[in-house]
């Protein structure tokens, strides 16, 4: 089932200048970016993405982090790309995140050490957790104009 997904590099990977080899990782696994812009999230906009996390403690820290640089905002499209993408992204907690995922491999900060400090986790990104959120997320951060379909190398291998 093709389904599509959506991806924030959030400011922690911009300010890291490690986007590309991000990308690069969800590229390599042949699936497809089809929309993608640069967004400054305001505190508003930050309440809407987190609605289920605005009345946790955690919050005014990851307001905070999301606010504090651009996003990259990307939907993602692939074969159950939803599951696939939430596994190569890793658990929340970094330090919980296993080798191989892009939080495992560029972070390594643990819940205890986020809420002494009463800061966000700094994950690198972030990725829609189901089909549900899914929709709702694709369509809260793109316009159907913003949305592209074409074919990559790789529509050539999921069908034949
Ligand atoms: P997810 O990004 O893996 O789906 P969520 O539980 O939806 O994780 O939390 C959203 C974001 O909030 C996390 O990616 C992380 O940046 C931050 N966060 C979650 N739990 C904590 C916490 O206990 N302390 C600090 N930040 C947290
Ligand atoms: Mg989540």
């Amino acid at each position: 089932m093709i389904e599509r997904t959506l991806i924030l590099l959030k400011p922690d990977a911009l300010q890291r200048s490690i986007t590309g080899k991000i990308i690069s990782r969800l590229e390599d696994a042949g699936l497809k970016i089809v929309g993608m812009k640069m967004v400054w999230v305001d505190k508003e906009f930050s309440r809407e993405h987190y609605a289920e996390h605005v009345e946790k403690p955690f919050y005014k820290g990851l307001e905070a982090l999301i606010t504090m640089g651009p996003v990259i905002a990307m939907a993602i499209e692939g074969v159950e790309a939803i599951e696939t993408v939430r596994k190569m992204v890793g658990a929340t907690e970094p330090k919980s995140s296993l080798p191989g995922t892009i939080r495992g491999d560029y972070a390594h900060v643990s819940y205890g050490h986020a809420d002494k400090h009463g800061i966000g986790i700094k994950n690198l990104i972030h990725a829609s957790a189901n089909t549900e959120d899914a929709k709702k997320e694709v369509s809260l951060w793109f316009e159907d104009k913003e949305m592209h379909s074409y074919d990559t190398v790789h529509d050539a291998h999921t069908t034949k």
